[in-house]
């Protein structure tokens, strides 16, 4: 299947700068490897991000805006029958990405979240007001219609979305989490079961009674050690290899998948390139994989 490449160069949904730097130079390195499709969106460079600490709907009107114009990017790409592959910017993206998805899926898209985070805050439960900490609630339609108003079809059943590699919940957000009905697979749970289990497992809760899945990919479920790159690390994460191996078991399900977001890659905060290394492995993997073997045994009729 061919895929395109959608940057969405933002980082409203942050208070740390520098994310929407991340997919234009993940494009720039690209160009060595990809002749593919590129498209790059980007944050209105005039608008001054919120920095009020008390402000618990950062950025949310012009959020809303930037991901008015990416849902209808993704859209198009969906009905050309590409395979979009999403890169942020912080995860505040992954509303417009997924949703798209959804839509053209008629919501029977389940939901895999890769991320040390489980981004299930609601304007109610967030601490910091940023909202790349709502976005998996809101695509699950846990609250949180003012991120969405681009949006008229039907959200992804939390029941079928799974999250994988938090290890840092906030207390109100782990009450979302328990009343929604996402599964959550924590690192140490990674370990404990194994990575193919817990992917396998995973695809069986997301495609339930769905046609497909999509993924996203959260760079800062690696350790920081290893991927600093990122606008909030969290220390004990996964190692690289861990984080190669999830990619590997999560591509083995191709067939299923519809599209994917690789997010929060934060040039100002990456050293020595290691994240933008380990970031261009996953893409170049994920464009290798859908390209050569997605679609392969499918009907032609
Ligand atoms: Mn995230």
């Amino acid at each position: 299947m061919k895929t395109v490449v959608i940057g969405a160069g933002s980082d409203l949904g942050v208070h740390i700068d520098g994310a929407h730097l991340g997919p234009l130079q993940l494009m720039n390195d690209m160009k060595s490897f990809y002749t593919g499709e590129m498209i790059n969106l980007m944050q209105d460079e005039h608008f001054v991000k919120s920095r009020n600490l008390s402000d618990k709907k950062k950025n949310n009107v012009e959020i809303e805006k930037f991901n008015t114009a990416l849902y209808k990017i993704e859209l198009k790409k969906l009905e050309e029958k590409l395979f979009p592959i999403t890169l942020g910017g912080d995860h505040s993206i992954a509303v417009a990405s997924t949703l798209a998805d959804a839509k053209v899926n008629d919501g029977k898209i389940g939901l895999i979240w890769i991320d040390a985070h489980t981004d299930y805050n609601t304007f109610e439960t967030t601490v910091t007001g940023n909202i790349h900490g709502l976005p998996c609630a809101a695509i699950t339609g846990w609250k949180c219609e003012e991120l969405r108003t681009f949006f008229d079809g039907t959200c992804i059943d939390p029941k079928r979305t799974v999250i994988i590699g938090a290890r840092s919940i906030d207390p109100w957000e782990e009450d979302n989490i328990r009343y929604s009905g996402v599964t959550v697979y924590s690192t140490e749970d990674i370990r404990t079961k194994g990575i193919k289990t817990v992917i396998d497992e995973a695809f069986a809760i997301a495609m339930d009674r769905n046609k497909s899945v999509h993924v996203s990919y959260d760079l800062d479920v690696i350790d920081p050690d290893v991927a600093p790159g990122v606008s909030v690390p969290e220390v004990d994460g996964i190692n690289e290899k861990e984080a190669m191996e999830i990619l590997e078991e999560v591509l083995k399900h191709n067939a299923q998948i519809s599209s994917m977001d690789v997010v929060e890659f934060n040039p100002l905060r990456d050293e020595n390139r290691k994240t933008e290394q380990i970031a261009l492995n996953i893409i170049a993997r994920i464009i290798q994989v859908i390209e050569k073997e997605k679609g392969k045994f499918q009907k032609k009729y």
